[in-house]
């Protein structure tokens, strides 16, 4: 039995992982798709990861890693891909962590909107998660453009993935506005094959 990545197209997390994949051109790892929902998700789920959120990836006679970030290392070093390169490395990170915190918000504010009965959402908390999401946006925009456009590396990666999620189940925010550099980066990196072939639909 060889690795499996459980999943689902949709979770900017798990693309984040698809497009590693494919920019480091890794093909033997399928994509199984699995159910996650903060009120429960499939049993096969639960069990490969106690948290029972997605990406988890199995392995063979070895415990299952979660969290997009531990997999992503995970399979960089596994496969040498090269995507946390030692001399830039604390800024990879905390690019990746930037994006995986708008994730987390953007993530947030889709759960509010989708679980919680509409007489019950709590619009201050939502404003407060876009407010995260906004402030993020501003500093990639202000300081991070120039790593953006060096050589690849997760950083990108998981920026690209969480803009594609913005725009997926957040386009009536406008996070391009007053954002121009970004947008015009993503513009770019959108175009990228692994991208196109992990759009979710
Ligand atoms: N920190 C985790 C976050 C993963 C995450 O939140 N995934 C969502 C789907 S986009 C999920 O599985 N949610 C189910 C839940 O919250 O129980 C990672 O980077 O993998």
């Amino acid at each position: 039995m060889t690795m499996e990545l459980l999943g689902s197209p949709a979770s900017p997390f798990v693309r984040k992982v698809c497009v590693m994949m494919a920019e480091a051109g890794i093909k033997d790892i399928p994509l199984v798709q699995v159910a996650s929902s903060p009120l429960g998700g499939e049993d096969r789920l639960n069990a490969a990861n106690p948290l029972g959120k997605i990406p988890a990836l199995t392995r063979p006679d070895a415990p299952t890693l979660y969290d997009s970030r531990v997999v992503t290392r995970y399979l960089d070093a596994t496969y040498g891909a090269g995507f946390y390169p030692e001399a830039r490395l604390w800024d990879v990170l905390t690019v990746e962590a930037t994006a995986d915190g708008i994730m987390d918000a953007a993530v947030n504010l889709t759960y509010e909107k989708r679980f919680r009965p509409a007489e019950i959402q709590f619009a201050t908390w939502m404003d407060g998660q876009w407010t995260k999401i906004a402030r993020a946006l501003d500093v990639l925009e202000a300081l991070w453009l120039s790593h953006l456009n060096g050589p690849l590396d997760m950083g990108q990666i998981a920026v690209g993935s969480a803009l594609g999620y913005l725009d997926f189940r957040h386009d009536d925010r406008g996070w391009r506005i007053g954002r121009d550099a970004l947008a015009a980066w993503y513009a770019d990196f959108a175009a990228r094959p692994a991208m196109i072939a992990t759009a979710p639909a």
